[in-house]
């Protein structure tokens, strides 16, 4: 029997790339030379596709092209890659990679917040540097007494309050609406939250709905002493109205793992000493990766072989006939 047809948009994970060879007839649109002609040729066979949110938008022209499409298997939880809306519209299942990256998110998460406070990365460069023979390395500010305050407090902002819990120190957060089994403090805008608090961890979706929440008025709010982390996207922060901030102190520091045009990272930023910066490296253990991979096969696999999909996104939930 002729195998499915499935579109990779960029080279995966060797286990991903590998698994779907064997179970599909894999089309690799990043070897093609010419992309239109390629999906003009490919793209009527087509029945599923994996891609990736750092393999660009999936966006209202590539739905055209794929006429066949049944699903999409995204490979990562954030799914802003994908344009959700024309799935829907087109009736296309689009499949994210839940809960298996929480704790690796959540741990990167505490020690991103620990290294901007204690400027673990700065010791080191300077330990690196020799100075260390010529002085101590100056004091740093500290996590103790510190409030912190959780934008988006889903799975991943659960699993980042649970380990803070261990830290003794008070939690609050933000979201569309107070989550009745939770205890922590709720406050219905960032802003009323960032007046409350001295760090905030920003860990919503990406998108429109988000797009510039963490503005230069939230960063007012969140004063002098005030620590942002950023762990969800870089579209959720408004980039010069952070770096505006730190640079007349209206903010002390941050942690940021994502940014507005990825892989670019502002100049403004690099030079900053007070700042520390990392390539959206979250979910990027090989452990957790990998687990995110094998949930991307078997999102195909389930729906082809007529199981339905393992994780649907909200939007495009499966209501099996
Ligand atoms: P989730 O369980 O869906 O949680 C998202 C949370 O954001 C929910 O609690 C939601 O609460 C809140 N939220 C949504 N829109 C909001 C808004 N406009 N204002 C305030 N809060 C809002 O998702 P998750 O699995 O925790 O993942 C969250 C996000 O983290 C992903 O979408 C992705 O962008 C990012 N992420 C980044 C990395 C990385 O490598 N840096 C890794 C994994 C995930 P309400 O519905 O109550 O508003
Ligand atoms: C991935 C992420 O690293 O899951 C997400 O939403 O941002 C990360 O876990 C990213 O998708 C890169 O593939």
């Amino acid at each position: 029997m002729a195998k499915t047809d499935v579109l990779m948009t960029a080279p995966m994970l060797p286990l991903v790339m590998e698994k779907l060879d064997a179970a599909f007839t894999l089309h690799r649109l990043w070897e093609a030379n010419d992309r239109n002609a390629y999906l003009k040729d490919i793209g009527s066979k087509v029945r599923g596709v994996a891609t990736s949110t750092v393999h660009g938008k999936f966006d209202a022209a590539l739905f055209e092209l794929l006429p066949k499409l049944e699903i999409i298997s995204s490979f990562g939880v954030g799914y802003d890659n994908v344009d959700v809306h024309e799935a829907v519209r087109r009736g296309i299942l689009v499949t994210n990679t839940p809960d298996v990256l929480n704790d690796e998110v959540a741990d990167l998460t505490i020690g991103l917040l620990i290294a901007t406070l204690r400027q673990i990365p700065q010791a080191d460069c300077y330990l690196r540097a020799g100075k260390w023979l010529e002085r101590p390395f100056p004091l740093s500010p500290t996590l103790r007494g510190r409030k912190i305050g959780i934008v988006g407090l889903g799975r991943i902002g659960k699993a980042i309050a649970k380990r803070l819990e261990g830290f003794d120190i008070s939690i609050a957060y933000n979201g569309r609406r107070r989550q009745e089994d939770i205890s922590y403090a709720y406050f219905p805008t960032v802003v009323a939250l960032a007046e409350a608090v001295d760090v905030l961890i920003v860990i919503t979706p990406g998108g429109a709905e988000t797009k510039h929440l963490i503005n230069a008025e939230v960063l007012k709010a969140l004063g002098p002493e005030g620590v942002l982390i950023n762990v969800a996207r870089g579209s959720v922060v408004d980039e010069k109205a952070l770096i505006e901030a730190l640079s007349s102190g209206a903010i002390l520091s941050a942690g940021l793992d994502v940014f507005e045009d990825e892989p670019r990272v502002p100049q403004e930023l690099i030079d900053m000493e007070h700042v520390v910066l990392l390539p959206h490296v979250a979910s990027a253990s090989v452990h957790t990766r990998n687990a995110m991979g094998q949930l991307v096969v078997d999102n195909l696999t389930s729906w082809f072989s007529g199981h339905g999909p393992k994780t649907p996104v909200p939007e495009t939930p499966w209501l099996k006939a």
